[in-house]
């Protein structure tokens, strides 16, 4: 009896999917080439960096981010909180900063695609004093909002090459304080403030391109600070180069590979209210350095239908080599996750 019915639920499950795989197939041959292009690049392409819709594409989706910060570095050197205590009255000793982004693009032309995306952070971080005393501050608030539009640069969708420029507003708080041995309601130094408390210009080249299963592209971007915030200073440029190799391994699955290169720059200017004696990481020439990661991660397509290309992502990255202006902090692992509805 037992079997019987174990047997009819294989036969359902069976026609069930036999079923799909006939809708399925109905809809690829339904598709135009564009559409067919579309749905490779979303299941190849890099949620992490940007790429070109075709014309009246939309895309919703939400990315999770967390990335860990542990074990101090000066330049390419190891320190140990006690060489940082040495000097300072405070040193940091770990850090976790957890992102959600919601993000809409919509491809408007086969010239223009528009994006925009909010996010909230929560970000701690544990630090130690001279009295050997223990204590950790925390920042959960929304960051800064960024608006990008995308200019094709080439002909059609495949290879993709295209220019993104935007704008980052600054929605993010960077007035943030809180409690801590040198008294209650102190400025939280920099790596705590979430927002850059400037309009910033973004500016970034795409290229991508789509063999059979495959796609593999380059980005390179640019995030600028022009001029000072209200708070008499301004965060240091940001440059990225990222290239990521990306392969379709069966109706569900598609994994790729990735490095990143990142670059920036000290904050330019203090704000008052921080004492850059105190802590590294109120120093405003402590936070730049060079950053080269690898990562890797799989794209799980959600099946066909009228969300077509809709897909869950997992990417893991950790870096290879860092040389800090330090001591600062050095990055571990970044983790994200992210649900992708195309329509
Ligand atoms: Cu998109």
């Amino acid at each position: 009896m037992r079997n019987l019915s174990f047997i009819t639920l294989l036969i359902v499950m069976v026609s069930f999917s036999g079923g799909l795989k006939a809708q399925e197939e109905q809809d690829i041959f339904s598709m135009s080439l564009d559409e067919l292009l579309s749905l490779n690049l979303s299941r190849t392409g890099l949620v992490t960096v940007p790429h070109f819709h075709i014309q009246g594409e939309w895309m919703l989706t939400y990315k999770y981010h967390r990335m860990d910060m542990s074990d101090i570095q000066n330049a390419t050197l190891s320190l140990s909180t006690s060489d940082v205590l040495n000097s300072y009255m405070i040193s940091p000793v770990e850090m976790t900063m957890n992102m959600h982004m919601l993000g809409a693009m919509y491809g408007y032309s086969k010239k223009w695609n528009f994006m925009a995306m909010v996010n909230y952070m929560d970000v701690s971080m544990n630090l130690i004093t001279q009295m050997n005393m223990n204590f950790t501050t925390s920042s959960k608030k929304l960051g800064d909002t960024k608006l990008n539009a995308l200019y094709n640069l080439g002909e059609g969708y495949n290879p993709q090459f295209f220019a993104s420029i935007g704008v980052s507003l600054p929605t993010g708080d960077i007035n943030l304080r809180g409690n801590t041995p040198m008294g209650n309601n102190q400025k939280l130094p920099y790596p705590m403030q979430l927002g850059s408390g400037t309009v910033d210009p973004m500016l970034a080249l795409t290229y991508i391109r789509l063999n059979d299963n495959a796609s593999y592209g380059m980005n390179v971007s640019s995030v600028l600070r022009l001029y000072n915030n209200s708070n008499d200073y301004h965060l240091g440029n940001q440059y990225s180069v990222s290239t990521w190799y990306s392969q379709i391994v069966n109706s569900t699955v598609t994994a790729f590979v990735l490095t990143d290169g990142i670059i920036i720059g000290d904050i330019v200017g203090a704000d008052p209210e921080l004492n850059p004696m105190m802590a590294p990481t109120a120093d405003p020439k402590l936070r730049g350095g060079t950053t080269l990661s690898m990562g890797a991660g799989v794209n799980l397509s959600l099946g066909l239908g009228s969300l077509n290309g809709s897909l869950i992502t997992l990417q893991y990255s950790k870096p290879y080599y860092q040389n800090l202006d330090g001591p600062q902090l050095e990055k571990n692992g970044q983790f994200s996750f992210g649900l992708i509805l195309k329509k």
